[in-house]
């Protein structure tokens, strides 16, 4: 056991619900410290790993490869004692996002994320072949307060382990068309896309009475399965933005963005010479991927 690690009766809810937490990281003074040093630096891209405008969609992708605080946060103990217990020694984080919702943004979409293959039209990660099960691990940040005024997470536990979209289906990018209201009066879309189009049957609608709402303080993390069915309510306040930072980690044995050297999703094309996966415990045995020691400022990541 590490100081941090899942307990039994932990570990047995998050495999059958796809969850655990919200767990304490930060305490209130500080994140706002974190919080008030990190915002500036996401518009500063002069290190940034991709060469995007600032409205890009996905500016805010893997941001832990070149700010400090970020770099840091990735591979936090009270982060990695938990994997531990879920995706075994090796453990690397291929991905993180910033995910803000400004006062009057609608809420995500349902959706499940196996492949990571849903926008590019390309699978982002592959696990090895004997396995029969994929997807990544989320942690997902607080760094604001996240409410049910303010949009916060929605899960439905135990859906983790069938996908209802198939994400080769493919989705037409298109903002000025999407992102309307839903059949049941929610603002809901999926960053410019209709996640309702990968839907393996037209007629799904996820079971909504099922959902709970993950409240969170600024300074907590959730830990979810990409696979779960997760949304998240629009802020409908008139001040208070919600900011959540997504850090996803799988087995170092899982390959990272195969056989491509960059992509396109969201209306943006990004390349991966500077791409890297960071070890976050253990090694990387697999050696199929490529690892990054230190960002690109050249602080060093622990592991
Ligand atoms: O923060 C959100 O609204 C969505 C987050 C999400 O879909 C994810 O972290 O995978």
């Amino acid at each position: 056991m590490k100081k941090f690690s899942l307990t039994a009766e932990e570990l047995e809810s998050f495999r059958k619900n796809g969850y655990a937490g919200p767990f304490d990281l930060y305490e209130e003074a500080e994140i706002i410290e974190k919080y008030k040093a990190i915002r500036p630096k996401l518009f500063d891209r002069s290190h940034a790993a991709y060469d995007l405008d600032n409205k890009s969609v996905i500016s805010g992708y893997d941001r832990h490869l070149d700010i400090n605080e970020l770099s840091e946060h990735i591979s936090r103990r009270e982060i990695v004692d938990r994997l531990e217990g879920i995706l075994g020694p090796d453990i690397i984080c291929w991905r993180s996002e910033m995910f803000p919702k400004y006062p009057g943004d609608e809420g995500t979409d349902w959706h499940q994320a196996d492949t990571f293959a849903h926008a590019s039209g390309k699978k982002q990660i592959v696990w090895p072949t004997n396995t029969d099960f994929g997807g990544a691990i989320t942690v997902w940040t607080a760094l604001t307060e996240a409410s049910e005024e303010n949009g916060c997470l929605r899960f439905i536990p135990g859906t983790h382990e069938e996908m209802f979209y198939d994400e080769s289906k493919g989705m037409k990018y298109a903002p000025e068309e999407v992102n309307k209201l839903d059949k049941d009066g929610v603002k809901r879309g999926f960053f410019g896309y209709d996640y309702r189009n990968l839907q393996k049957d037209p007629s799904f609608k996820p079971d909504e009475s099922k959902a709970v709402s993950i409240e969170m303080r600024a300074g907590q993390f959730i830990i979810f399965w990409s696979t779960l069915m997760h949304s998240s309510l629009p802020n409908t306040t008139q001040n208070r933005t919600r900011l959540g930072y997504a850090s996803r980690y799988v087995p170092a044995s899982v390959s990272v963005y195969p056989d491509v050297s960059s992509f396109e999703e969201y209306g943006s094309e990004i390349s991966l010479d500077r791409f890297g996966v960071v070890v976050v415990s253990g090694n990387d045995p697999s050696k199929h991927n490529r690892v990054v020691r230190e960002n690109l400022r050249g602080y060093a990541f622990a592991s």
